[in-house]
């Protein structure tokens, strides 16, 4: 009776370890498969992301800096030079994180990124030009 026991037991032993064997080398081309599949995808979902955006260069004068919103947002008012093809010189408000805005002030000449999206305009990489610099503003 012990003799049968014990080559039960090896048995037993025996069919658990080719189970393992038979689920390690299942999983493994699983994985390779499952990770070849997500590089395209993740790539595929990031070029969807990205907004359709044009990006014009435009110089003009900060008229008002209105306090920011909790997200440091506001609408900045300028009045900016012509922007060919997309509007004349004109004062109006852009949105804009003030964050970026730390060394620009009220009457500060800038020159900036116009950020054209389907959600609108947006000012961005605002830098401060020189104070004698000549802009062609509406009067
Ligand atoms: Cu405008």
């Amino acid at each position: 009776m012990k003799k049968i026991a014990l080559v039960a037991l090896a048995a037993t032993f025996m069919f658990a370890c080719q189970t393992k064997k038979t689920e390690a080398t299942e999983e493994t081309p699983v994985e390779e498969i499952e990770l070849l599949e997500d590089t395209p995808t993740e790539e595929t979902v990031v070029v969807e992301e990205t907004p359709q955006e044009t990006v014009y260069q435009v110089r003009g004068m900060i008229v008002d800096i209105p306090a920011a919103d909790e997200e440091g947002n506001a609408m900045v008012m300028v009045s900016h030079e012509e922007i060919p093809e997309v509007m004349g010189a004109m004062q109006m408000a852009f949105k804009t994180n003030t964050a970026f805005l730390s060394e620009i002030a009220k009457d500060d000449k800038v020159s900036f990124e116009l950020v054209k999206t389907d959600e609108g305009y947006t000012m961005r990489a605002v830098e401060k030009l020189p104070a004698e610099t000549e802009l062609i503003l509406k009067k």
